[in-house]
C-alpha cells in the first residue's frame, strides 16, 4: 500500500460486527459466510488497526452456556495477545433477540427491563476484564412506531434509572469504565429516544453520575436527521462529552447506509478530521461501517483498509489546509480569529456597554451591513485542499 499507512499510533479501531457483517439485509439473505472473530483480530492487526470492539453476542453466541462462553473468550483473548490489539470499547446487543422488540431500558415489560440490565452487567464484567475504557449504549430498540405506545416522559425515567444503576454498578465494582450514549433518530424503531447529539447531551445532564456519561456520536446517524455532524461533534467537545466516535459515511437523509468513512459526504469528512485532529480529541478513531453487501470475503478487508486510508489522506489534506498562508490570510479576511475575542472587554460590564455610544448611537450600522464575509474564497480553498489541488 502507498503512503500513508496506518500505524497503532493512529488509534484506529473496528467493531467485530463491522467486518463480520454477513450482509443480511431486510430484503436479502447473507452474501458472505460468518467470520471468526479470531480471524478478524488478526486481519485488522495486519492492516494497522490498534483496537477491536464488540457486542457481547458478536463474541459469544446468544444463549451459549458457561463452558462455551469461556472457550470463546479464551480464543479471543489469545488472539489479542498474539497481535497486541486492545479492546478500547465494548457494548451490549439489546436489539437482535425478539425479547427486545420493544426496547431494553424502556420496554413496557418490566421483566424485559430487568433481564436487559442483567445482560449488560454481565458484559460490563467482560469489558472491564479485557481492559476497555468506554462502554457504549446504542438504544436502537428504545423507541416506538406510535405515540400511543409509550409515555416518552416515563420512558426517559426508566432510561435514566437503567443508566444510573449501571453507573453505580461500575463505580462499586471499581471498573473505571465511562459510558457513551450513541444517538440515532430512527431505524430500527420508527422513532428512537435520544435521537440526536443535542437530545443526548440534555439527557446526560439529568443523570446521577453525569460526569461519567458522555457521547459516542456516529457520522451517519446525525446526517440521517439532516444535521451537521461537524457542528454536533464541536458541541460535544465544547461540553467535554466526546468520549468516543463512530466514523462512517452517509448520503443525507435516507436509511442508515454505514458506508466506508469519507464515502458519503467527503467535504464534511474533511472538516470532521480537521476538527478531531486540531480540536483536542484523544480517543480512538472507531469505524462503525458495513462492507457493502456486493463485496466478497476478500474485499471486506479492502473496505476495512479504505476507512483508515481515507482518514489519513484527509488528515494530510487538513494539515496542509491549516499550514497554507493563503488560508490564514483568507481566515483573517473573513474575521474568523475575531470570534475568539470576547464581546465585552476585560472588566467591562453591561453598564459600560450601555454607556458606549460607539457601540450603538454612533455605530455606522449601514456601513457594517455592507461588509461581506469573504467565506466563498475560504470555502474554495478548503475544497482545493480536499481535492489535492494545493499542497
Ligand atoms: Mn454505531
Amino acid at each position: 500500500m502507498q503512503e500513508p499507512r496506518p500505524t497503532r499510533d493512529d488509534k484506529f479501531s473496528f467493531g467485530l460486527w463491522t467486518v463480520g457483517w454477513p450482509a443480511r439485509d431486510p430484503f436479502g439473505d447473507a452474501t458472505r459466510p460468518p467470520l471468526d472473530p479470531v480471524e478478524s483480530v488478526h486481519r485488522l492487526a495486519e492492516l494497522g488497526a490498534y483496537g477491536v470492539t464488540f457486542h457481547d453476542d458478536d463474541l459469544i453466541p446468544f444463549g451459549a452456556d458457561g463452558d462455551q462462553r469461556e472457550r470463546h473468550v479464551k480464543r479471543f483473548r489469545e488472539a489479542l495477545e498474539a497481535t497486541g490489539l486492545v479492546v478500547p470499547m465494548a457494548t451490549t446487543n439489546t436489539f437482535t433477540h425478539p425479547v427486545f422488540r420493544d426496547g431494553a431500558f424502556t420496554a413496557n415489560d418490566r421483566d424485559v427491563r430487568r433481564y436487559a440490565v442483567r445482560k449488560i452487567m454481565r458484559n460490563l464484567d467482560l469489558a472491564a476484564e479485557l481492559g476497555a475504557h468506554t462502554y457504549v449504549f446504542w438504544g436502537g430498540r428504545e423507541g416506538a412506531e406510535t405515540d400511543a405506545a409509550k409515555d416518552v416522559r416515563v420512558a426517559l425515567d426508566r432510561y435514566k434509572e437503567g443508566l444510573d444503576l449501571l453507573c453505580q454498578y461500575v463505580v462499586d465494582r471499581g471498573y473505571g469504565l465511562r459510558f457513551a450514549i450513541e444517538p440515532k433518530p430512527n431505524e430500527p424503531r420508527g422513532d428512537i429516544l435520544l435521537p440526536t447529539v443535542g437530545h443526548a447531551l440534555a439527557f446526560i445532564g439529568a443523570l446521577e453520575h453525569a460526569d461519567m456519561v458522555g457521547l459516542n456520536p456516529e457520522v451517519g446517524h446525525e446526517q440521517m436527521a439532516g444535521l451537521n455532524f461537524v457542528h454536533g461533534i464541536a458541541q460535544a467537545l465544547w461540553h467535554g462529552k466526546l468520549f468516543h466516535i463512530d466514523l462512517n459515511g452517509q448520503h443525507g437523509p435516507k436509511y442508515d447506509q454505514d458506508l466506508v468513512f469519507g464515502h458519503g459526504d467527503v467535504k464534511s469528512a474533511f472538516f470532521l478530521v480537521d476538527l478531531l485532529e486540531h480540536g483536542g480529541y484523544q480517543g480512538p478513531r472507531h469505524f462503525d461501517y458495513k462492507p457493502p453487501r456486493t463485496e466478497d470475503p476478500d474485499d471486506v478487508w479492502v473496505s476495512a483498509a479504505a476507512n483508515m486510508r481515507t482518514y489519513l489522506l484527509l488528515k494530510e489534506r487538513a494539515a496542509a489546509f491549516r499550514a497554507d498562508p493563503e488560508v490564514a490570510a483568507a481566515m483573517e479576511a473573513a474575521r474568523v480569529p475575531e470570534l475568539a475575542v470576547p464581546t465585552l472587554a476585560e472588566g467591562e460590564t453591561w453598564e459600560d456597554l450601555r454607556g458606549d455610544r460607539g457601540a450603538f448611537e454612533d455605530f455606522d450600522v449601514e456601513a457594517a451591513g455592507r461588509r461581506g464575509m469573504h467565506y466563498a474564497a475560504l470555502d474554495q480553498l478548503a475544497v482545493e485542499h480536499l481535492l489535492g489541488a494545493r499542497s
